[in-house]
């Protein structure tokens, strides 16, 4: 080869190089065109093997030439690569950009239960006429729940209320017994043993019942007591109050009517239904409260008197939503807690 052909050949592999350098799109591209010019089997490669069989003065003049062009297009190379990289970066960014303007994803947000929602409402009506509202514990002593309302062991009102019986690792000492409580007109005894008339009090809470359920039992559900105390209260007073009540929480039109029931801490007892979908359902019951009881709370029955009455959290729900079964409250089911 003369001089002139060797440099030529130079220049065609930097010319060609040249130009498919530049319109490399990708680093598949680019890694096969290190191996067409840079690779062991190149012309470039051949061209600076054969170089020990030029004469001296050849040597000299392409060597560094050779050397050069190799450097010079590993660096093209290299810058390439650095370039194809960011492109790719970049273009992942684009696709995981985000979007400030787009809408955001709606967060879903939690709410009161329905029971929570008309109970506050309930203590708030309360509040407003001068109850206050007072609570005490579902795990409860016979006493309590049923002695100190004038429902001893034998009496047959027991059976009204199945109960949750608890064991009592210890029941060889003497520990009471204990259940869960029937009905919430435990707390009128527990807060009469610190607090003298006048009283006027309501107790929200959970009560329990070991019985069959249907669609307006259940074995666990909420009561809401009401006890007052005064000089010259009678049933009226009772009527006054649950009709402000109702009124308040249901607007004028429910029907509600009185009739009289049997309860051993009341003397006399009344029952209050009240209208649901043509039929009446009752929700409370309630009464003046009974000298024993009185008695038992260590206030003088000459002088003072007072009402009490229990009603069903749920069944006032039921009547204020519009609900078919008591057994949803308790369900834990999203799609009847989210219409509220
Ligand atoms: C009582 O529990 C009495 N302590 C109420 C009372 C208080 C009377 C003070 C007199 C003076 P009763 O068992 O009827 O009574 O229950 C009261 C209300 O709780 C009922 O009117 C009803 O609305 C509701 N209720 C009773 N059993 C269930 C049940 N299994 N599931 C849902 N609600 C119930």
């Amino acid at each position: 080869m003369t001089v002139m052909d060797l440099q030529q050949k130079l220049e065609n592999i930097k010319k060609l190089f040249n130009q498919k350098i530049r319109d490399v799109k990708n680093l598949e591209v680019l890694e096969n065109l290190r191996v067409q010019f840079l690779g062991r089997k190149s012309e470039l490669v051949e061209f600076l093997k054969g170089i020990k069989n030029l004469t001296e003065e050849e040597k000299r003049k392409f060597g560094p030439v050779a050397n050069q062009l190799r450097r010079e297009m590993e660096k093209l190379m290299e810058d390439a690569k650095k370039s194809l990289k960011m492109r790719e970066v970049g273009k992942l960014m684009e696709k995981d950009r985000i979007d400030i303007s787009a809408p955001a994803k709606k967060i879903s947000q939690g709410h009161l239960h329905p029971l929570t929602l008309i109970q506050r409402k309930i203590e708030d009506i309360f509040q407003s006429i001068g109850f206050e509202v007072v609570e005490g514990p579902e795990i409860e002593t016979e006493y309590y729940n049923f002695n100190a309302l004038n429902i001893p062991a034998d009496h047959p009102a027991r059976e009204m209320q199945d109960t949750f019986w608890l064991q009592t690792p210890n029941s060889k000492l003497q520990t009471p017994k204990l259940l869960m409580r029937t009905q919430t007109s435990s707390v009128q005894i527990r807060y009469a043993e610190n607090h003298q008339p006048p009283i006027r009090i309501i107790s929200p809470g959970r009560v329990f019942r070991f019985e069959a359920t249907d669609q307006t039992h259940d074995i666990q559900f909420h009561q809401i007591e009401g006890l007052m105390i005064d000089k010259n209260i009678s049933l009226a007073n009772l009527k006054g109050v649950l009709e402000i009540l109702f009124k308040k929480l249901y607007g004028k039109g429910v029907e509600v009517r009185f009739r009289p029931s049997y309860f051993p801490f009341v003397e006399p007892g009344v029952e209050v239904d009240m209208k649901f979908r043509g039929k009446w359902m009752e929700i409370a019951g309630a009464g003046m409260v009974h000298p024993k009881v009185l008695n038992t709370m260590k206030i003088d029955s000459r002088i003072w008197q007072g009402f009490a009455f229990g009603m069903g959290l749920e069944r006032l729900a039921i009547i204020k939503y519009g609900i078919d079964d008591v057994r949803l409250f308790s369900s834990g089911d999203l799609r009847f807690l989210k219409q509220f």
